[in-house]
């Protein structure tokens, strides 16, 4: 992975944890920013969302079953099924999404840069063999506002490329507490997960990985 410029924006180290911020293709990657106790916080957030919106195992609108699972909090969540990719008000299920908590909305405000609120929090679990393909995020009505992610639990190689499938990727591991700010030209970049590293954090007790994505939509 080959910061642009070389580039580390800036580091600093929190206790035992290294804060970095690297620029990768115009991805902003903030490696170390959440510290334990606040990916703890986000984690039991994270599961009060799962219990009033379940996670799902969607399928693609070609009849692919995706690897991870998905749910979502805010006014739209994303869904896939034989009707297509899009943003739906409701769980499949059919009951309205729970509310983005504080917790994830305060870290929005901090590294976006964005004057508009995020309307969907994505929630990704990505268990033991679960992947994310090579993809741009484009669902959206405009993309002027980044998308901002969040990693938790298990490390996760996170590929990025450019704006068409076939610009050359760099990949970086994401570990838990790391962000991620897609905005400006990676806005539009196609990126993905190609693998993680299962069991190698103790964050979900359980294994596997939480992938947060705060996305503005209308
Ligand atoms: O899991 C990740 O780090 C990326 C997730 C992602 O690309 C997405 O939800 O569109």
């Amino acid at each position: 992975m080959q910061p642009d410029s070389g580039v580390i924006l800036s580091s600093v180290a929190d206790g035992a944890v290294l804060m970095a911020r690297l620029s990768v293709s115009g991805f902003e990657i903030h490696k170390g920013y959440l510290s334990a106790d606040a990916q703890a916080r986000l984690v039991k957030d994270v599961r009060q969302i799962v219990r009033a919106a379940p996670l799902v195992q969607p399928i693609t609108p070609r009849g692919k079953r995706m690897s991870v699972q998905m749910t979502a909090a805010g006014r739209y969540g994303w869904i896939t099924d034989r009707q297509g990719y899009r943003y739906a008000t409701e769980h499949p299920s059919g009951t309205p999404w729970p509310d983005i908590p504080v917790s994830i909305m305060a870290i929005w405000q901090a590294l976006s840069g964005s004057e508009r609120a995020p309307e969907c929090c994505l929630v990704n679990f990505y268990g033991e063999g679960a992947r994310m393909g090579l993809h741009q995020d484009k669902d959206e009505a405009s993309f002027d506002w980044p998308v901002l992610s969040v990693s938790l639990g298990d490390d996760g190689l996170f590929r990025m490329g450019g704006t068409d499938r076939s610009d050359k990727t760099q990949s970086i591991w994401l570990q838990s507490g790391d962000v991620v700010v897609m905005g400006g030209a990676a806005r539009r970049a196609f990126h993905g997960v190609d693998r993680i590293r299962f069991g190698s954090s103790t964050v979900l007790p359980k294994g596997g990985r939480l992938n947060l994505t705060l996305r503005v939509v209308t």
